[in-house]
């Protein structure tokens, strides 16, 4: 996360990978499964502060939305699992 984006925005990885985001702005951050407003429940870090870090682990095949709630600052992410 920076600039108040995550980077890249859309990953795509192997069935099974971890996935690590790290703060590198410095205000908080979250990874919230969904589109903003409409969390799916799946995964949601909480606050992530400056430096700190999230991982989920996709053990399914399938897209998955994610966005941060803080501030409806529109960062939004994309990982594709095959
Ligand atoms: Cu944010």
């Amino acid at each position: 996360m920076y600039n108040s984006s995550y980077n890249p925005q859309t990953v795509t990885v192997s069935q099974g990978t971890t996935i690590i985001w790290i703060n590198s702005d410095p205000y908080d951050h979250t990874i919230t499964s969904g589109t903003p407003g409409h969390p799916t429940g799946l995964f949601d870090s909480g606050d992530i502060t400056p430096h700190g870090e999230y991982s989920y682990t996709f053990d399914s095949i399938g897209t998955y939305d994610y966005y941060c709630k803080l501030y409806l600052d529109k960062m939004t992410g994309t990982v594709i699992v095959k």
